[in-house]
């Protein structure tokens, strides 16, 4: 799909299969003219009127036959989803019947709308812009309530009018610098570069927190990694299954059973939570696992949190001190777990040197409830909770803002020092990568790959 398109599209917006209402939309200059021709309202009132709700049949035009009786909730240009003339038609549940009509509104004018066409034209129509229509993918594909908040959120408009004035302010930066390159004769007002400098370190100080939040609304969107750690046999396959409620990991007694990164989500409170199971750290005995020891390595720098698991019944080794100071070297919030703590212990309090320990035993199943607890509390104090502040960006969004910050802290770095037009260069880069962010500048073939993420009738 290339071009802006003002026919009339009609698709239905609720999943296949059998419920009590299917529900059909229809968007377009045409919307009524269609729907004259197919819908006959069982009352007297005139159709159509608009923002209300008739009762009616779907008819047929050649054969005269009900297809359904259907409500039809009129929508009119712009207050509507998509800023345009819109039905919402509720079926009965049936995809026989569902399709029947749907079918009956494509012969009659309108066309089959695409994979997120509706809320493309909100887009197209100023109905939101791009931080919104993020939103709403984000809250159509929310698994937890958190996710779905941080969407709320953001569909409200706060990060949208934060982009747009971080923008404008740019860009009467932008036109004054403009302005003076260009007609220097002119009476135009020099340039206070003291005032520009201060001005862009403030807007540049403003968007790094925007970028922080961005980076933290990934982390809670896509889940939050919690990483488990320990050496081979330590039981980080046997908490994982026990955390999960099913045996997804293989557990034996062979040191160094698992060999790759497994992954799988679970709630903890609100939260989605995507608990990752690690290859033992130790010194490599094989290929095999040097290379899941490398992946473990990756899963740490990826985690938001890390659960070090150590065996209670041994005394500690060589491999236990380096999961100790991988724990502490990776700057993350972490746990420590003293497991197997039904055998005898041989582990010294000591080890953990003050550390919190929780101590389960993850074959007998107890311990684990401290272990939910305490993860649950690491992530209400890691400020991840507060999710007003936190900001959902798609892939093509993040990418033009760190393209936006870099050009940003360049012309921020450079003003006083740099020529004026090098200045304007980065100037521009920052306005236009920002306007990729909100969807003030931004091409057909991103649109594309937006909408494309989209259902059809959404
Ligand atoms: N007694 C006792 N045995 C346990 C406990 N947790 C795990 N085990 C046993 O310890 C052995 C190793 O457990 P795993 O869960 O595979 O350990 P792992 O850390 O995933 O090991 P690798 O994948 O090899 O790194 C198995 O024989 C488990 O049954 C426990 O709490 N108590
Ligand atoms: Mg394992």
């Amino acid at each position: 799909m290339s071009k802006v398109r003002t026919d009339t599209i009609a698709a239905v917006a609720t999943p296949p299969g059998r419920s009590a209402i299917g529900l059909i939309r229809v968007s377009g200059p045409a919307t009524f003219e269609v729907l004259k021709k197919i819908f006959k309202t069982g009352g007297k009132k005139t159709f159509p009127l608009p923002h209300c709700v008739y009762y009616g049949s779907i008819i047929e035009p050649g054969s005269g036959l009900t297809a359904d009786k259907v409500l039809v909730t009129t929508f009119v240009a712009p207050h509507s989803y998509t800023g345009e003339n819109l039905v919402e038609i509720s079926t009965h549940g049936n995809m026989v019947v569902v399709s029947k009509v749907l079918q009956i509104i494509l012969l009659n004018g309108a066309r089959g709308a695409e994979a997120g066409e509706f809320t493309r034209r909100a887009f197209l129509n100023g109905k939101m812009d791009l931080l919104e229509v993020e939103a709403v993918s984000q809250l159509l594909s929310a698994g937890s309530m958190s996710q779905a908040r941080l969407a709320l959120n953001q569909l409200d408009g706060l990060p949208s009018h934060f982009v747009s004035r971080v923008r404008s302010r740019l860009l009467d930066h932008l036109v004054q610098l403009e302005a003076s390159l260009n007609f220097p004769e002119d009476a135009i007002e020099a340039i206070d570069e003291h005032l520009l400098a201060r001005d862009l370190k403030k807007i540049l100080a403003e968007l790094q927190i925007f970028a922080d939040n961005a980076r933290n609304g990934s982390m809670v969107a896509g889940g939050l990694k919690v990483a488990l750690l320990g050496r081979p046999n330590s039981g980080k396959s046997s908490i994982m299954n026990y955390m999960l409620g099913r045996e997804r990991a293989i557990v034996t007694e062979v040191a160094g059973t698992t060999r790759d990164t497994l992954e799988e989500s679970l709630m903890i409170g609100n939260y989605s939570i995507k608990l990752i199971d690690t290859a033992g750290l130790r010194e490599p005995g094989d290929r095999i696992e040097a290379i899941g020891i490398e992946r473990t390595r990756r899963a740490v720098d990826e985690a938001f949190a890390l659960i070090g698991v150590f065996d209670g019944a041994d005394s500690p080794d060589g491999d236990d001190r380096l999961v100790m100071a991988e724990l502490e070297r990776a700057g993350k919030p972490f746990l420590v777990v003293r497991n197997k703590a039904d055998l005898a212990q041989r582990l010294p309090d000591a080890f953990f040197e003050g550390k919190q320990q929780i101590v389960v035993s993850a074959l007998k199943g107890y311990g684990l409830d401290q272990l939910v607890a305490d993860l649950r509390r690491v992530i209400e104090e890691s400020g991840l909770a507060e999710y007003e502040d936190l900001v959902l960006l798609g892939a093509q969004q993040s990418t033009a803002l760190e393209k936006a910050l870099t050009a940003l802290a360049r012309a921020s770095a450079g003003a006083g020092q740099m020529y004026q037009d090098m200045l304007a260069i980065d100037l521009e880069e920052a306005v236009r990568e920002l306007g990729r962010v909100n969807g003030e500048t931004v091409d057909v073939n991103t649109l594309d790959l937006v909408f494309e993420r989209f259902c059809i009738g959404k």
